[in-house]
């Protein structure tokens, strides 16, 4: 819900709370987690160093590698009897990353989900058809929790079952989608392929997170639901979902929610502080979390940080949507691009439809990009009409990224559908060919 007391607290204010919030959170970590205590006398720093929230610059990082080092529970600050929940986020290789609440944390976590629906439109009294994944990854439960504190009425749908969703929608008349933005686009299709009309109800708002998307996506999905697609963020390290959304009113950039979570953005190579409103990588440190406080966590999310006034009248700093990991950048013959890039050249291209993957091989030491994407139904494949697409798209998309790369057009259908979060890069580059 608006707590508007907290979410429009002048500067001074906020960062008084910061700094007080900041000391308490060290200081429990110190004494409570020893691996905390060991890297930080290893930095040569102690809690007592915050003097100013600047003092932050002088101690040390946390990556997710630490997270897995200490798996599974190594890194709590409380005996391990006074987590109430585990969520855990499925790594490609290895071990899961392992998160863990108190009560006060879940409390939080629903008052920061509850903040977040309501800045992205939702009310009391409203509809939430939650196709978020519910199990160990945090979307699902976290809107959950926030919506019922909202005073929504809570659809626990979770992901898949396309058709059972489309009619859940139409039946129940959601006001508002929770969804990945990509399964949100597979709901749209089904809803289609079914003759369901998604303008024609009475749904409002879209609350898309969990993976990177673009502005020409954002218009698809209003076009198609005739909604206002928003923009939520959150990593299970931090919270969960619930670090940061943009507000309906102005639907440019995500208030994070300061009184919360200290925002630093560095330089990804040199881990050195960017001034504000440059392009880095996002750095969260936790200021209220119990159960597993965060000291300058390194997200890898590059995003920038803006600190004009809003329409809303929130006075908490916004990110500009994430245009990828830093983990995520290709880097083809010498040019560094993310495929939410790619993205908003792709979508909306006429013809097209917004299906796509990127396939990635080695021609000995170059890296080459294949697009596959669909085209729109109907759709013409004979020559020279497929050819001359091609060849526009390829064109278009080294004049708008600087990204040489081949196009291979496929038929509606073709390139597997999201049920979460979208794999767009096939990486086929480490893939031993038989001899
Ligand atoms: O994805 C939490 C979440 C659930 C956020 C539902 C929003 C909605 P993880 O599975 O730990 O947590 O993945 C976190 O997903 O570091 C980003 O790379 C990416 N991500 C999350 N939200 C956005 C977003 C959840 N709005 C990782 N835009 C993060 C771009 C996002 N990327």
């Amino acid at each position: 819900m608006f707590d508007r007391a907290a979410e429009t607290m002048a500067r001074n204010e906020l960062e008084t709370l910061q700094l007080a919030r900041l000391k308490q959170t060290i200081t429990r970590a110190y004494a409570n987690v020893p691996p905390f205590r060991r890297k930080l006398d290893a930095a040569g720093v102690k809690p007592e160093d915050v003097r100013t929230l600047a003092d932050i610059a002088r101690f040390p990082f946390t990556v997710k590698g630490e997270l897995r080092d200490n798996f599974p529970f190594g890194l709590f600050a409380v005996p391990r009897e006074n987590l109430l929940r585990l969520h855990a986020s499925s790594g490609t290789t290895g071990k899961p990353t392992v998160v863990g609440y108190t009560r006060a944390d879940l409390d939080l976590w629903s008052d920061l989900m509850a903040r977040s629906i309501a800045c992205m439109g939702g009310k009391p009294g409203d509809i939430f058809h939650n196709a978020y994944g519910y199990g160990l990854f945090t979307g699902g439960l976290g809107f959950h929790y926030g919506a019922e504190r909202l005073g929504l009425t809570t659809v626990p749908v979770s992901g898949g079952g396309t058709e059972r969703q489309v009619m859940l929608i139409k039946d129940f008349g959601a006001h508002l989608l929770g969804a990945t933005p990509s399964y949100a686009l597979n709901i749209a299709e089904v809803a289609t392929a079914m003759g369901v009309d998604l303008r024609k109800l009475p749904l409002r708002y879209g609350c898309f997170g969990a993976e990177p998307w673009s502005e020409a996506m954002r218009r698809q999905l209003e076009e198609k639901f005739a909604i206002k697609a928003m923009d939520i963020y959150g990593l299970s390290e931090i919270i969960g979902p619930g670090v940061a959304s943009e507000c309906h009113q102005a639907q440019n950039g995500l208030h994070i929610w300061e009184d919360h979570f200290l925002c630093e953005v560095i330089d990804p190579d040199t881990a050195e502080p960017l001034p504000l409103g440059e392009a880095g990588e996002l750095v969260l440190t936790t200021l209220t979390k119990e159960a597993l406080p965060m000291l300058r966590y390194r997200t890898r999310d590059i995003t920038r940080l803006i600190e004009e006034p809003c329409a809303c009248g929130r006075t908490h700093r916004r990110m500009l949507r994430v245009t990828g990991r830093s983990d995520d950048m290709l880097i083809v013959r010498g040019v560094n691009v993310y495929p939410s890039q790619i993205e908003a050249v792709l979508v909306g291209f006429p013809g097209l439809a917004p299906h796509y993957q990127l396939v990635l091989t080695r021609e000995g030491p170059m890296d080459v990009v294949t697009i596959e994407v669909e085209l729109a139904p109907p759709a013409p494949r004979e020559e020279p009409f497929a050819g001359k697409m091609a060849t526009d798209l390829r064109s278009h998309i080294k004049a708008m990224v600087g990204l040489s790369c081949d196009v291979v057009l496929k038929a509606p259908g073709e390139i597997p559908r999201s049920q979460g979060k979208a794999v767009r890069v096939k990486d086929l580059r480490r893939q031993v060919t038989p001899q």
